[in-house]
């Protein structure tokens, strides 16, 4: 497709010139990151063609956009997820070994653009990659954060966070767009004026503070298709004249404000999963990007329509969970106060371009910004809220007479504090969970008022992932194998991927899937010990936990397991034991004190199990540094068992979980979250399930929880590991290094209950199903048929159905197609 630009030669040459230009210096002299930089800007080069084309023929066809807010976007690395796009991976690759280098080498050279957290932010990057894929016009919006997800580091078993300093070497791929800049305005007092033309009541801000925000946008490109969207993030710069005309005034205080206030609010993403914090900080975050996001998207409509009323028939925003959800009562605002709309055509515009998902139940995930802080912050916008908000709870009483409860609970303002949910769900028009489950769990408990009198807006979106990156760019032996015996399609419609089911039948086969999954091995065991020192055995079973750190994901339930296992090996010597590699990765939020406890805990029964000689290396431990995007391909195309273990109702989906199937490995996993999908499609004979179901984990919450003392005096071996958080097995013969863990488990603090996640209620349940994974490994027609039905059962977890589903219902867009730019 691209193949006539990417002509080897010219290609070559390109690079060459690039090197010499951006470093003079000769290719042979150059670094790998001159090379990265180099080969990168030839790359864009050629994107730049179709990224004009595109937009061109968009704004041609006027054709409806969606609007993607996210304050993350877990991008991972662009240049071989760019090259996969163009179809040009392989001639690129060639056209480099030619020049003695070696693509892969380059590739690492890239920082991964790391500017989110966990599943929200990497479900935000796969569907930007789908939507261009499906050639549907898009916008990510997002912040240009100066750090990213932090480092991480493990010292003397500890993690230890330094800064992300991604943009350090430059970022070849993206543009600073300086001419579509726009002021943000914070803090202040609104006076209220009657204009003497129109008689229309005016809201002016006055003694505010103010920033620019700058966007840079980077391509998006589709799969083969020519098209390159846009994820547009934006930078935040002092507004120079204003600082000066202070300086003159002699305020230079004012000016150094601003200057700090820039640098401030777009220098971090917040490092916390699913945990809410209030830091006035993080609100100036959400409301700088989302009125620039919006002030640039109103401008854009207006260049090709004049009625503003018909804003929704253009745009749609999807509100990624409630960290945009800021973008309801500043959209009224420009309707209101620059667009002279009256509150009610506001209203209509407003709930009709405004869609919501909500991804987690965990309580303490829930945005409830204090009235004070929020007012403050932001006063124009509190008025509105206050409106929307009044006008609402109107409507509740007239539906619901005399019932002050439902009041209470569905109020947008309550307590002193603005419950961002309530506002997504009352202002938008589609509320979507991210798995049935969940989907089920928020219309019949947390959201139940809600949905009782709004059900037409509720509906499900099971999560999805990219097959681009997590299988042909991340698993290139699989890729080229799957193609070999299907074709290609599967690329672009994964559903295909069925037609692998036949060969499931045949030995031949399966010996060559099972044989790529070893070679896949042999990566991660070079990658093991070059970055941990470890020696692990490819034949052994690779058992992967990789998320973020939390206890309602309960690697503590899995660590505990290992020290349980190590106990029987010791005491019987001489019991069957198939070797097991046991694989983590996990960052931690830098104040979660239990979960910081886990990681060490880890560590350290990993520095006790892998240096005993006496159990033959038949337990190999390995905590996996920094887990990111780039490092994760690696994981799931060399995991034989995916770990999907949470708490059943606390997980919404799991998007790990789909990129494991993908690759081949069963899931070992609780009734949670989207691993409910993932058996339905592949049979539960294929799939290791053990644990409470969410009904009964919710019942059990309701009546108050469960009594873990029980099981911890009934159970000794259940009980000595427990004993052995205190008394310094793993530890050094310090007792108090796990007492957080070891109270979390067991005691009755007032605070909370005792074993919050079930964990050693699910202990002999999980104990039994990683009984069950050995013996099943142990027969390898079993294993790796099973291996390779996941593989092909998997077609509907990509993130294309799921962008399907969201246009089909919720965003109404029509696909364009874009004439190649060359
Ligand atoms: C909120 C306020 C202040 C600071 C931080 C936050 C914050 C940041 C990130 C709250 C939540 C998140 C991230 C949530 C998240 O990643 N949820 C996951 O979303 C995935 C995609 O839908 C699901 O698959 C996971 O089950 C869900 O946990």
């Amino acid at each position: 497709m691209y193949s006539k630009r990417f002509e080897k030669e010219a290609f070559k040459a390109t690079v060459k010139d690039n090197v010499k230009t951006l470093y003079r210096k000769k290719i042979d002299e150059a670094t790998p990151q001159q090379i990265f930089q180099a080969v990168s800007y030839a790359v864009k080069d050629i994107i730049i063609d179709d990224w004009l084309a595109t937009q061109a023929e968009y704004r041609k066809k006027d054709a409806k956009t969606v609007y993607y807010m996210s304050m993350e976007f877990l991008m991972g690395r662009a240049l071989g997820n760019n090259l996969i796009n163009m179809t040009a991976y392989k001639e690129v690759k060639e056209a480099l070994e030619e020049m003695n280098i070696d693509l892969n080498v380059i590739e690492d050279e890239e920082p991964d653009a790391a500017l989110g957290n966990g599943g929200l932010g990497r479900l935000a990057a796969c569907f930007l990659d789908s939507l261009a894929t499906l050639n549907y016009p898009a916008y990510g919006c997002g912040i240009r954060y100066r750090y990213g997800m932090f480092k991480q580091k493990i010292e003397n078993g500890y993690q230890v966070e330094t800064p992300d300093d991604w943009l350090k070497e430059g970022n070849p791929f993206e543009l600073r767009r300086e001419e579509y800049a726009k002021e943000i305005r914070f803090g202040g007092s609104i006076r209220f004026e009657k204009d003497p033309v129109t008689g229309k009541d005016k809201f002016i801000q006055e003694n505010y503070e103010s920033v620019m925000a700058i966007p840079y946008d980077m391509p998006i490109v589709g799969y083969g298709n020519h098209v390159v969207n846009t994820l547009r993030i934006w930078d935040a710069q002092a507004i120079t004249n204003f600082s000066l005309e202070s300086f003159d005034r002699g305020d230079y205080h004012k000016a150094v404000e601003q200057e700090n206030l820039a640098k401030m609010i777009v220098d971090v993403l917040y490092p916390n999963d699913n945990h809410y914090a209030g830091k006035e900080l993080r609100l100036k975050q959400q409301y700088f990007f989302i009125s620039a996001s919006l002030q640039a998207m109103i401008e854009k409509y207006k260049k090709d329509h004049d009625d503003i009323k018909k804003l929704y028939e253009k745009v749609t925003i999807q509100m990624n969970d409630t960290h945009p959800t800021v973008a309801v009562p500043e959209l009224m605002r420009l309707l209101i106060d620059q667009e002279g709309l009256s509150w009610e055509d506001a209203w209509d515009v407003t709930t009709k371009t405004c869609a919501y998902t909500n991804h987690t139940i965990m309580s303490e995930a829930l945005e409830k910004w204090p009235i004070d802080l929020f007012s403050k912050l932001l006063p124009r916008i509190y008025q509105i809220v206050q409106e929307i908000d009044r006008r609402f709870v109107e409507q509740v009483r007239k539906q619901y007479p005399g019932n002050e409860e439902k009041v209470r609970k569905m109020a947008i303002l309550r307590d002193n504090q603005v419950r961002m949910a309530h506002m997504a769900i009352i202002a938008g028009f589609s509320v979507n969970g991210v798995a049935q489950l969940h989907t089920e769990i928020l219309k019949h408990q947390e959201l139940k008022d809600f949905y009782e009198m709004m059900p037409e807006k509720f509906n499900n979106k099971t999560n999805g992932i990219t097959q681009r990156r997590f299988l042909l760019h991340g698993n290139p032996l699989l890729a080229d194998w799957i193609t070999g015996l299907i074709g290609d399609g599967w690329i672009t419609d994964l559903s295909k991927i069925a037609n692998l089911k036949p060969y499931v039948n045949d030995e031949k086969f399966r010996k060559e899937f099972m044989q790529i999954k070893y070679q896949n091995k042999v990566r991660l065991a070079k990658y093991i010990k070059e970055h941990n020192g470890i020696d692990v055995d490819p034949r052994s079973i690779f058992d992967v936990q990789v998320k973020r750190l939390h206890e309602y994901k309960r690697q503590l339930l899995n660590i505990l397991h290992i020290m349980y296992l190590y106990n029987q090996i010791k005491e019987h010597p001489e019991m069957s034991f198939y070797p097991r590699t046991f694989i983590f990765g996990a960052k931690a939020a830098a104040g979660y004190l239990r979960a910081k406890e886990t990681i060490k805990l880890i560590n350290s029964v990993a520095d006790v199990v892998n240096n005993d000689r006496s159990i033959n290396g038949k337990i190999k431990i390995v905590f996996i540094e920094d887990y990111r995007v780039s490092n994760a391909e690696l994981l799931f195309a060399a995991a034989d068992v995916s770990e999907q273990i949470s708490t059943a109702s606390k997980e919404a989906s799991g998007t790990g979980n789909m990129k494991f199937m993908l690759n081949g490995a069963p899931t070992l996993g609780t009734m949670d979250g989207a691993n409910v999908e993932i058996v339905e499609e592949v049979g539960k004979e294929n799939a290791f399930i053990f644990g409470l179901s969410s009904e009964e984990v919710i019942n059990y919450e309701n009546n108050g929880g469960y009594n873990p003392i029980d099981i911890y005096f009934n159970d000794w071996e259940l009980k000595r590991v427990v004993d052995q958080l205190m008394d310094g097995t793993y530890s050094n013969g310090n007792h108090e290094m796990y007492k957080n863990l070891y109270n979390s488990l067991l005691n009755t603090q007032s605070t909370s209950r005792a074993d919050m996640y079930f964990i050693l209620k699910d202990f002999r349940s999980y104990a039994e199903a990683q009984k069950r994974v050995e013996e099943a490994y142990r027969d390898e027609q079993r294993w790796s048929r099973m291996a390779m039905l996941n593989t092909a059962c998997s077609g509907k977890f990509t993130s294309d159905r799921t962008i399907e589903e969201y246009v089909e219902d919720i965003w109404k867009l029509e696909k364009v197609y874009v004439p190649s730019g060359q």
